[in-house]
């Protein structure tokens, strides 16, 4: 139902009936996978700004995320970086994530850290560099079981900067060895995510550097083999709706990094950059059917399923970590509403019809409505603060920690 506006066909949707139901039941089943790394001081290749009460280790880090669940209630699981999360028993750390109301999502592998992959890790020319990037993977794989975790995510570094430095062909093939040799390290209930990067820090030619080269990846290694889609990693004007829609059609969407940029990799805050292309994202996801949760309670984990992790890749410390995290996810909570409330009948009809215009304002009338109401009411009726940020900033959490977290080293890129 919509008030009419200069268009004619309405910008103040009411929201009401089966529509609101529906929205509303679909929203209660979304998560959102946060990164252990955002708690951390990162985000920056320049000064990395510290703050007070920044965690010291990855139990601490956990603790931070649980506040984003406590207070958004939809994101109930942590991704680990490996090294960065070392820790000695990593039961324990499941266990204390258990504690907190979350659990382990993703572990990352890190192929950029370490003086041996100066020409590459997986691709590199050496041997012997190639087997100690396997080898680290099969330590991540270690942590997968330790903490439960289901996917191995991979991205990797590797490149060249200037023409005839090494052979692209060759690089491919030593990437799809490698892989192979990756993939055969894990379990039959795990998957493997690959993500793309379309230059950074190579300059020339980055070894997976979009969509197609990392669906061909993981074609050739089998069914649990998916790509990861980070939403910071394209060109400036690449449509990446389109990609999205290529790789459901292909049941390869394994993964979403979801983030902003302005210029490059930014990983700002999601939503921050382009709201309107958030939206169409999540579209593409509504209209495939796709938003249904790939983990939770009730869920049958599939490895070689369909189902789409939504993750954050968003971490700065311009801003306050944990609110930081907070507005990603009523961002993407936000644009995945307003992709839910699109009349795809009314659609459909005017695509149909060829009503260019009329089509362009039924999407479009979708992105102007104001889903914060209904966003309130969703939360309020899981006992949950209609405000989460609001909410989080008058419960002192971050003066607490800023008083208890003295001594010791704080996170950061890195650690
Ligand atoms: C590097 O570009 C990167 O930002 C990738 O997006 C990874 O997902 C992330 O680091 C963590 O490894
Ligand atoms: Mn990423
Ligand atoms: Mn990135």
């Amino acid at each position: 139902m919509t008030a009419l506006d200069d268009d004619g066909v309405g910008a103040t949707m009411t929201i009401t009936g089966p529509t609101r139901d529906r929205v509303l039941s679909a929203l209660r089943t979304q998560t959102i996978e946060l990164p252990s790394w955002a708690f951390g001081n990162s985000g920056t290749r320049f000064k990395v700004f510290g703050s007070p009460g920044t965690p010291r280790d990855p139990f601490e880090k956990l603790s931070d995320a649980a506040q984003v669940h406590r207070y958004t209630g939809i994101t109930p699981r942590v991704s680990l970086h490996i090294p960065w999360d070392l820790v000695e028993d990593y039961g324990k750390l499941a266990a204390h994530a258990t504690d907190l109301g979350v659990t382990i999502g993703t572990i990352n592998s890190n192929l950029f850290q370490d003086d041996d992959y100066k020409l590459g890790s997986l691709t590199h020319p050496d041997p012997r560099v190639r087997a100690k990037a396997v080898a680290h993977h099969a330590e991540c794989v270690d942590v997968m079981r330790a903490t439960g975790s289901k996917e191995l995510k991979l991205w990797l570094p590797d490149g060249t900067n200037y023409p005839g430095q090494d052979d692209l062909h060759d690089r491919q093939e030593r990437l799809a060895e490698s892989l192979q040799q990756v993939y055969a390290l894990l379990d039959d209930d795990h998957r493997l995510v690959l993500e793309y990067k379309f230059f950074e820090p190579a300059f020339y030619a980055t070894d997976v550097p979009d969509w197609g080269t990392s669906l061909l990846h993981c074609l050739a290694l089998g069914e649990r083999a998916k790509v990861v889609l980070d939403t910071g990693h394209h060109a400036p004007g690449t449509n990446i709706e389109f990609i999205v829609v290529q790789l459901l059609r292909a049941g390869r969407l394994g993964a979403f990094d979801f983030n902003s940029r302005f210029y490059a990799d930014d990983d700002l805050m999601a939503g921050a950059a382009d709201p309107f292309q958030l939206f169409r994202i999540l579209y593409e996801i509504v209209r495939a059917g796709a938003l249904a949760p790939a983990h939770g309670p009730g869920v049958p984990w599939d490895p070689a399923g369909p189902g789409v992790n939504f993750m954050l890749d968003q971490c700065h410390n311009v801003e306050d970590k944990i609110p930081g995290q907070i507005r990603s996810v009523t961002n993407v909570q936000q644009a995945t509403a307003k992709a839910l409330l699109v009349d795809r009948e009314a659609l459909t009809t005017a695509q149909r019809a060829g009503d260019v215009l009329g089509a362009h304002d039924v999407f479009t009338d979708a992105f102007q409505t104001d889903v914060r109401p209904l966003l309130a009411e969703l939360r309020e009726s899981q006992g949950l603060h209609p405000d989460p940020m609001a909410a989080f900033k008058a419960s002192g959490y971050v003066e607490r920690i800023a008083a208890e977290r003295i001594g010791g080293t704080q996170a950061g890129w890195g650690a």
